[in-house]
Order: C-alpha cells, then sequence, then structure tokens
C-alpha cells in the first residue's frame, strides 16, 4: 500500500498533525513523530483542553495527562495529574526512556520531570483563573461528585449529599468543548508503530483525578505487529472498556479499522448509550478509520491524517 508512512489525530488539530509529519519527513522515529505532535497541541493550547491553561480542577489548578508508546517494544511512558510542567508527553517521553517504570503520578511526576531538566512553571493562565472563578462565584456545581450538591448556604462546596440524577453528568459531558484530548497515531513504511495522547483530563475534576489518556489501551495502544489506535472523550467512561486496546485486539484478529473503531464504541454503548467518546485507529497498511459515540450534541466526530496521498494534513469525520 502507497499511504505509508501515516499520522492521524484526534480532532482538527492540523498543526499537530504537520509537526509529527514533518518529524517524519525528517528522518525523525514514530516516537519523536507522536512526541512533537502532541507538545506541537501542548504549545498551542490545542482547544483549551490540551497543555497548560485549561481544564482547572475543584481547587483550581491545571494538571495534565499524557502517554507515550512504542508498538516495536511495546514500552509505555506516562504521567497523570502533572503539576507545572507544560511538556507533558515529553515527560511521558523520558518516563518510558530513562526509567525502568510505566507511569508517574501528582507531585512526584512533577519533582521526576523537574531533576531530568523539564521546566517547572504555572500552569495556570488569566483564562483557567477566570473559568475557576466563575464556577467558585455561582455556577459551581460538583460536576463528577455522585449524589452530593454545594452547601446552599455557600457559594460553592463543602459538598452535602443529595440526589442528583445521572443524566446531569452526562449532560455536561455532551459539552464537547470541555474536553478535547489529542491522541496521536504514527506508522512508518518499516513497520513501526507508536501512539500518545496528553489532555489536560475534565473541567473542575476532583483534584486527583485521572482519566482514560495516560492509561495504556484506554487512551492509546500500539502494536508494531497490528497498528495503534486512540480514544477521547468521557475518560471517566471509556477507561471502564480499555477501547484502544480492544480496537487493536480486534484488528488483529481480521477486523478492518473502520470497523474495530465501531465495535470498541458499541462495547461502551451498551453499558452507557450517552456516553461522549470517539477512537482513531489505523493499521500497519496504513488503512484507517475512526468512529464516535452519536448523541445530541456530537454526531461528527473530526480528526486529521497525513500520508503520502497529500501534502498537507487533511480533515476528516
Ligand atoms: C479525559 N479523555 O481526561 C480525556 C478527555 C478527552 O476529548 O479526551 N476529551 O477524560
Amino acid at each position: 500500500h502507497t499511504s505509508l508512512p501515516l499520522i492521524i489525530n484526534t480532532w482538527p488539530f492540523k498543526d499537530a498533525t504537520a509537526s509529527a509529519w514533518r518529524t517524519l519527513q525528517s528522518g525523525g522515529s514514530v516516537l519523536d513523530a507522536v512526541e512533537q505532535g502532541c507538545a506541537r497541541c501542548e504549545v498551542e493550547q490545542c482547544d483549551g483542553s490540551v497543555g497548560y491553561g485549561g481544564s482547572p480542577d475543584e481547587s483550581g489548578e491545571t494538571t495534565l495527562d499524557a502517554m507515550i508508546m512504542n508498538g516495536d517494544t511495546m514500552e509505555v511512558g506516562s504521567v497523570a495529574n502533572l503539576r507545572r510542567i507544560k511538556n507533558a508527553i515529553g515527560v511521558a517521553r523520558a518516563v518510558m526512556e530513562r526509567t525502568e517504570h510505566t507511569l508517574l503520578v501528582g507531585e512526584s511526576a512533577s519533582v521526576f520531570a523537574e531533576n531530568m531538566g523539564f521546566t517547572a512553571e504555572d500552569l495556570a493562565t488569566n483564562k483557567s483563573t477566570s473559568m475557576f472563578s466563575r464556577w467558585l462565584s455561582g455556577n459551581c456545581q460538583p460536576n463528577y461528585r455522585k449524589n452530593v450538591f454545594p452547601d446552599p448556604s455557600k457559594s460553592c462546596g463543602p459538598y452535602k449529599p443529595k440526589a442528583i440524577l445521572k443524566e446531569t453528568r452526562r449532560a455536561q459531558h455532551a459539552d464537547i468543548h470541555s474536553h478535547d484530548t489529542i491522541g496521536m497515531l504514527a506508522l512508518d513504511q518499516n513497520g513501526h508503530v507508536a501512539a500518545g495522547t496528553s489532555t489536560n483530563g475534565m473541567t473542575h475534576k476532583v483534584p486527583g483525578r485521572v482519566g482514560d489518556s495516560p492509561i495504556a489501551g484506554a487512551g492509546a495502544y500500539a502494536d508494531s505487529s497490528v497498528g495503534g489506535a486512540a480514544a477521547t472523550g468521557d475518560g471517566d467512561i471509556m477507561m471502564r472498556f480499555l477501547p484502544s486496546y480492544l480496537a487493536v485486539e480486534l484488528m488483529r484478529t481480521g477486523a478492518d479499522p473502520s470497523t474495530a473503531c465501531k465495535m470498541a464504541i458499541s462495547r461502551i454503548k451498551r453499558h452507557y448509550s450517552e456516553f461522549f467518546g470517539a477512537i482513531i485507529c489505523a493499521n500497519t497498511t496504513g488503512h484507517y478509520g475512526a468512529a464516535c459515540n452519536k448523541v445530541p450534541g456530537f454526531s461528527q466526530f473530526h480528526y486529521m491524517v497525513s500520508n503520502s496521498e497529500s501534502d498537507a494534513p487533511v480533515l476528516k469525520s
């Protein structure tokens, strides 16, 4: 097939696609491509949901989740709840290449990053500060706490038990602008596959919350004997089903990428018919596909593709 090498990523983050493509063209590896592509979004703060200055948690802090996977060696490096460091995918790669571990979390991950020479910076911006204060000063609903509501005598918290309909939470998730992780796959002509993700998670999440993005098999998965997959959406739900792992395993047993993506989404739908989410898949012949759960407010999922068939990234849906 002629369409290798291939870069594919979630959402219309075309600068990320272009950056990954350029990295491959200038002799970089698939890992370099995924790292550079996701890092591009971390710098651009793609959609406010990748990198610094977005998705403040319930205490107002932005923290980052990222992972990278080498489909040749099956090595993974991940960081979750990373504080103070903007280049989360870079730290994930350092975990993979400079430790024997797979996942580092929270303050300790940040100290590791500082020791590895990453710059510590405040991840707050005017935008994230005002998102947080707007939430505090009125509309602060405990998005992600079940069966609790703020004390009505205070503008926000401490949370008091109260019945809360599950639909409330689902409705919040239907707002696709509150979470648009970058998930990226890179495949080259020599059969190398890499996958990665980077995100600032969910707005007003409970501090300490980790989503699907830094979890191997959930946020992304790569196996150079098959291909790769990456997911985006409601990580709290999606990570229970390891959709990226499932999609890669379905391709291993012969499913084409579109079918594998659809089946991974259907598996989640069986239990959470209204969940918000999408997945991209590609196999080692350069074929690719995507699927999303069509729910009100989210009927079309956009993703970017770069391969030898065009000289600029192409938007697909
Ligand atoms: C998360 N999956 O932290 C991420 C968010 C996301 O599109 O992908 N949004 O749950």
